[in-house]
């Protein structure tokens, strides 16, 4: 378990003071204008040693990311663009961060956006999150009025931030949706390339990180990248927010080191399975985007990038959804599948028109009115979609009915026999 001197979040309950006074006092904002007087290379090459990765769910590498910044200004402004549109079921530690320990982030804006030489960072916050909003402008005007913000601010660099409500679309958390939607329009996925970097907000370069990946990089720039590398197994280093929800006995946001193995998250910080270890029968480890993987195969499951991948799932957001014996699992999927079709913003036909069909025959599916053979057709049609959509929406639809089909096959089967059986005792004609 990870020591309490270790947290990089002090107050993800809440249960302290998130004022500007109270974030000082537990160490944020300590020695941010000496960090940021290391210059710009010092920090990007300290985030890369940390070998920190991206926490919004696809683990791309962050100072890498800072990296691909413009060194040299062509006359456009750089941008630092915050993704706090958390809207993947399951997720919900950005929330907590918000909410709770908002200096952590604003420190991250300003840090993250001295290493890439912009001088305006806007945070896009999803729409349900009102509180959460509240509590950052409340959070960055306490900055301003201190001097830690603005022109001429005591840091010695010029930066503001700007707080945008999203209107409640899960499709605004693609990148480039975002960056759209940030600019008045309708928010609808880009082709890349061109990467965000070199032609994203108002065609300028920008960067755009999850809000876990910014609030983190003050305290791994103060304490050291070694300090960081030392939780986790290589190419997964780090403390991290783990999400838990469903059905263990007490669900939780908790930050842990990566690395951990399932068992211990679930028995250190949930009280255990609801109903114990044989009453597990899946989990979805990293948000509704990635597939579900049996109970069995769950309890030594290495909790980080590697480790799920090595189980055909992903760390993605550290969402983990426990489903115990009580779970209608076809339902649950089915239920997904009616999420993604309903958030499909429509421009390209694998999606738009694959997810409704994927949701229509999960319904059939869910209900066993349907022949054996769909089993296979759907797991076709996942595929048709995955890797030939615009953005990674599509693939986040197909993987979890595949997660279905590969590994509870035979309840769906089971379910179509039994739908069967009772249309046959009804008298019913069954097509060959
Ligand atoms: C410059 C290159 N930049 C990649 C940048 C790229 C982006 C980042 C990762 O999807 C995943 C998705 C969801 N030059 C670059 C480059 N970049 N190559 O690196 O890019 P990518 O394409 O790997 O992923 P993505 O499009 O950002 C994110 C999964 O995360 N996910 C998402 C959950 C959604 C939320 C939410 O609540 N809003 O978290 C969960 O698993 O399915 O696979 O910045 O520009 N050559
Ligand atoms: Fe829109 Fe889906 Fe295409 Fe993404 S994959 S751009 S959500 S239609």
């Amino acid at each position: 378990m990870l020591r309490d001197q270790d947290r990089i979040f002090t107050n993800i309950y809440g249960l302290k003071d998130k004022s500007l006074k109270g974030a000082m006092a537990r160490g944020h904002w300590d020695g941010t204008k000496q960090l940021l007087e290391k210059g710009r290379d010092w920090i990007i090459n300290e985030v890369k040693a940390s070998g920190l990765r991206g926490r919004g769910g696809a683990g791309f590498p962050t100072g890498l990311k800072w990296s691909f910044m413009p060194k040299e200004s062509d006359g456009r402004p750089h941008y630092l663009v915050v993704n706090a549109d958390e809207s993947e079921p399951g997720t919900c530690k950005d929330r907590d961060i918000m909410r709770h320990d908002p200096h952590t982030l604003i420190e991250g804006c300003v840090i993250a956006s001295f290493a890439m030489g912009a001088h305006h960072a806007f945070i896009y916050v999803r729409g349900e999150f009102m509180r959460e909003r509240e509590a950052l402008q409340a959070a960055i005007d306490e900055c301003y009025d201190y001097g830690l913000l603005g022109k001429n601010n005591k840091l010695g660099y010029d930066i503001d931030i700007v707080v945008h409500h999203g209107a409640g679309a899960y499709i605004c958390g693609e990148e480039t949706a975002l960056l759209e939607s940030l600019e008045g329009k309708k928010g609808q996925p880009r082709l890349k390339p061109p990467f965000p970097a070199n032609m994203g907000l108002y065609g300028c370069p920008t960067t755009v990180n999850n809000v876990e990946s910014i609030a983190v990089t003050p305290t791994i720039l103060r304490r050291g990248a070694s300090w960081y590398t030392s939780f986790g197994r290589p190419n997964n280093h780090g403390t991290k927010l783990y999400s838990i929800s469903g059905h263990v006995n007490r669900p939780c946001t908790v930050e842990d080191a990566m690395s951990i193995t399932f068992q211990e998250l679930i028995e250190t910080h949930c009280g255990g399975i609801r109903g114990g270890w044989d009453n597990l029968l899946a989990v979805i480890p990293g948000g509704s985007s990635v597939p579900c993987v049996p109970g069995a195969q769950m309890k030594d499951a290495i909790m980080d990038y590697d480790g799920l991948r090595e189980l055909g799932s992903g760390l993605g957001t550290a969402a983990v959804i426990v489903m115990d014996k009580s779970t209608d699992i076809v339902k649950a999927i089915w239920r997904l599948a009616a999420f993604y079709k309903h958030e499909s913003c429509g421009q390209c036909t694998p999606c738009r028109e694959g997810t409704g069909w994927m949701m229509r025959v999960m319904e059939r599916m869910v209900k066993g009115n349907a022949q054996k053979r769909e089993i296979d057709m759907l797991f076709d049609v996942s595929k048709q979609i995955e890797g030939h959509t615009i953005c990674a929406l599509g693939d986040a639809a197909a993987w979890p009915i595949q997660g279905l089909i590969r590994h509870f096959r035979p309840e769906m089967e089971k379910r179509i026999d039994q739908y069967t059986h009772k249309a046959m005792a009804h008298g019913a004609v069954l097509e060959a």
